[in-house]
């Protein structure tokens, strides 16, 4: 490693997360933004939409799937982003097991938000294609209070819903806005940075590709009906599964 690739290590290890502007050029997103047109000309995509206090989840999904088998070229990005990844961070992280889950495409259209939460696996990384009013994402870095070897556990989940309150969010956290642009790459410990996506206010469709990682055989508890809740349009009594 050179010594700017040792800097951002250290502060992708302090802070949580990473930004790289022109990951990809304007002409690169113009074509993944073509192939994705391409693929709604002839699929429905569905609708999520949940109705959760304070930022309801409410957009479009690819999911990985589907990624897979018709859209090759953004699964091709989705290893390559694996391998900068993993020369960045110096670990072996893996594309999900979960096929569905490990690569989607998110549309948000005006009003379209996306609720509080922190992903499943430990690495995510977001490639953001357009450029859109409002959309940001806001994020607290490295904000969780993980209980060791209790990711899933019952207090994990209390932890999880106290840090989520506006007010103790205020008082201990420290919020980051990103606003999206063509080629801009987030990179973020997802499962310790606390994060939402803010009302899209223009016509315009927002989209972005959603990638994560793990360390091998990484297992998550709260899969299935967790699958169900965000990508699929099934009706869902419950309460949001990432903290049923
Ligand atoms: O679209 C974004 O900026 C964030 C999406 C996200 O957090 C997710 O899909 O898990
Ligand atoms: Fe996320």
């Amino acid at each position: 490693m050179n010594n700017s690739q040792i800097t951002s290590l250290k502060e992708f290890q302090t802070t949580g997360y990473f930004l790289q502007e022109n990951f990809i050029s304007q002409t690169e997103c113009d074509s993944l933004l073509q192939l994705i047109a391409d693929y709604r000309q002839t699929n429905s995509v569905p609708k999520i939409y949940r109705n959760v206090k304070p930022i309801p989840l409410s957009y479009f999904v690819i999911d990985g799937k589907r990624i897979q088998s018709q859209i090759p070229e953004v699964q091709k990005l989705y290893e390559t982003v694996n391998q900068v990844i993993n020369n960045f961070t110096n670990k072996q992280l893996f594309p999900l097991q979960d096929i569905q889950v490990g690569c989607n495409i998110n549309i948000t259209e005006k009003g379209g938000t996306y609720r509080w939460h922190y992903d499943r696996n430990a690495i995510t990384a977001l490639l953001y294609l357009n450029k859109v009013d409002g959309g940001e994402i806001q994020l607290y870095p490295n904000y969780r209070i993980t209980l060791p070897e209790a990711k899933f556990s019952r207090f994990q989940s209390v932890i999880d819903r106290v840090q989520q309150l506006s007010f103790f969010r205020q008082i201990f956290g420290k919020q980051i806005m990103i606003k999206p642009q063509p080629g801009l790459l987030l990179v973020m410990a997802g499962d310790k940075c606390l994060h939402s996506v803010r009302p899209v206010t223009e016509e315009k469709e927002r989209i972005n590709i959603v990638m994560a990682y793990d360390l091998p055989n990484a297992n998550f508890v709260v899969k299935n009906q967790l699958n169900t809740y965000l990508y699929s349009s099934e009706k869902f009594d419950s309460k949001d599964p990432n903290y049923s």
